[in-house]
């Protein structure tokens, strides 16, 4: 892990510096180096690796996976907080409730032949061994099956309605006030259609999601009967975010850096998110509990991202506005390891033009900072949209800049991208992307290594001056007493959140 950077870039380098002529030394020697150039170098890919072998192990040995609520992602969060806690970092393990769920059954037989489908996340349950009911094929229009008129009596049959237009959640309500006993939603683009409801006072009916091609079978069935059983195990659980940061550093100017640690029920989760997580560990521990900062370093690791975002929506929700506005960003780390990598920065200046607008003010230059790291590295980078599908979603929606780097999902790598960075034109970054073959072998281990060296070059940086992205001077000093009690005195203002980042729930 060591690229060489021409650039001074901080005050501490100068200072450095000034010590060497102190000691009057007689002999040359290279200046020290900052720490964004020192930090990457110390960040290696061996150690990085044996954080992710331990997720492997830990999954291996409890169930095959490391979801929130379970053992597998207990162990992974007390193997983070032992070396960190050892690493002299203050450590807090908050807890939180949410709904756990786990699939326990998704068959659908049409004509005496299996279809793939996916039970949609907190969908209502069949009966064990399932139901068998005619199909109620629904002509798709503007808006397709998102009103009750659009069903006609469906009584008692399974509803198979076209996706878009508005979430599965209205869909399957709208479906169960015609009437029906089950819905079905297949997609409008290829692939498989696994979605969620949202949470689980919206369901009313099972609901489950098929491919374009087994709902046109669907279609082709309307009338027939058919045999559907979706079950879903859900309860409700406690599990915790781990949150380590630094004694040094001004804590009104807080950098954040966070991965989520839990992964699916599938599978181990090594590239999602074992790597963002090993790589959060190796850059904390690098760093160490008490650098020579500027600003606080504090580094989350996620709980229930897998299950709606849960863990971060509820740290972000938890801070009064003043402690919301003692973070400087947030920097996200979610998949940096792809087997078929992209290369993306969160698209903080909206370059791509693509979906979801720019990101509050600061996430353009937080998304310059990782462009440029990768650039070193030899990289071009491209945008990601700020979908708001992973844990900076709640940051952003309060105004906080954020950024990140991401290697890509289920999506499909274009022939452009493939010339550039390698890899398969025409398959996904990560075709086991939530399954059970996310293992140690699921991994572009060169491309962890370059996403890690960025995250610790940006967040370094970072740590040493926030000035352009928010205008704090590092060498400012402040009247801390003043703004102390400034601050207490402002403790109990409530927060408000612009309206949530736009969920995959349609
Ligand atoms: N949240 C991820 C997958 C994901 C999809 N789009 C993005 C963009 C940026 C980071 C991550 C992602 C998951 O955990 O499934
Ligand atoms: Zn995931
Ligand atoms: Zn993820």
């Amino acid at each position: 892990m060591s690229f060489s950077r021409g650039k001074l870039r901080s005050v501490t380098a100068i200072a450095a510096c000034a010590g060497l002529v102190l000691t009057g030394t007689a002999t040359a020697q290279a200046a020290p180096k900052s720490l964004p150039d020192e930090l990457p170098e110390k960040v290696e890919l061996g150690s990085v690796q044996r954080h992710l072998i331990a997720m492997q192990r830990i999954a291996d040995v409890h169930d095959g996976n490391r979801a929130a609520g379970s053992m597998g992602h207990e162990t992974s969060a007390e193997y983070m907080a032992q070396r960190l806690e050892r690493a002299g970092y203050d450590i807090t393990r908050q807890q939180f409730p949410f709904t756990y769920t786990e699939t326990l059954a998704e068959k659908l037989t049409v004509g005496g032949e299996d279809a793939p489908i996916v039970v949609m996340e907190y969908s209502k349950n069949t009966e064990e061994g399932g139901m068998t009911a005619p199909v109620a094929a629904i002509e798709p229009d503007d808006t397709p099956g998102c009103e009750a008129a659009d069903y006609g009596d469906v009584t008692g049959r399974i509803a198979v309605v076209k996706r878009g237009a508005c979430s599965f959640a209205a869909k399957q309500a709208a479906a169960a006030e015609a009437g029906a006993a089950a819905a079905i939603v297949y997609n409008n683009e290829s692939g498989p259609l696994n979605g969620t409801l949202g949470d689980a006072d919206s369901a009313v009916i099972p609901t489950g999601g098929v491919s374009q091609e087994a709902g046109k079978t669907l279609v082709d069935a309307d009338g027939q009967d058919v045999t559907l059983e979706l079950r879903q195990l859900q309860e409700e659980r406690t599990t915790y975010n781990v949150i380590a940061e630094t004694t040094t550093g001004r804590d009104d100017n807080v950098v954040m850096a966070g991965a989520h640690l839990d992964g699916v029920t599938d599978g181990a989760g090594i590239n999602d998110n074992g790597t963002g997580s090993a790589a959060l560990l190796e850059t904390a521990l690098q760093l160490g509990g008490s650098p020579e900062v500027n600003n606080k370093v504090r580094f989350a690791w996620w709980s229930a991202e897998e299950f709606g975002l849960v863990g971060s929506t509820h740290y972000v929700n938890s801070l009064s506005q003043e402690q919301q506005l003692d973070i400087a960003m947030y920097l996200n780390f979610d998949m940096i390891g792809s087997p078929n990598a992209g290369y993306f920065t969160l698209d903080g200046d909206d370059s791509e033009g693509e979906g979801a607008g720019p990101g509050p003010y600061g996430s353009a230059q937080i998304e310059k900072a990782f462009e440029e790291s990768l650039a070193e590295r030899g990289v071009e980078a491209e945008g990601s949209d700020f979908t708001g599908r992973s844990d900076y979603g709640e940051f952003i929606a309060y105004g906080i800049p954020a950024g990140g780097l991401f290697t890509g999902a289920e999506d499909v790598k274009t022939e452009e991208q493939a010339a550039k960075w390698g890899g398969t034109a025409g398959e996904a970054y990560d075709p086991c992307y939530h399954t059970a073959c996310d293992n140690l072998g699921n991994v572009d281990y060169g491309a962890l290594d370059v996403n890690a060296d960025a995250m610790a070059q940006v967040t370094a940086q970072y740590a040493l001056s926030t000035e352009d992205v928010n205008h704090i001077a590092p060498a400012e000093k402040k009247n801390r007493a003043q703004v102390a009690k400034q601050r207490s005195a402002d403790k109990k203002l409530p927060a408000v959140a612009n309206e949530r980042a736009h969920e995959a729930t349609a």
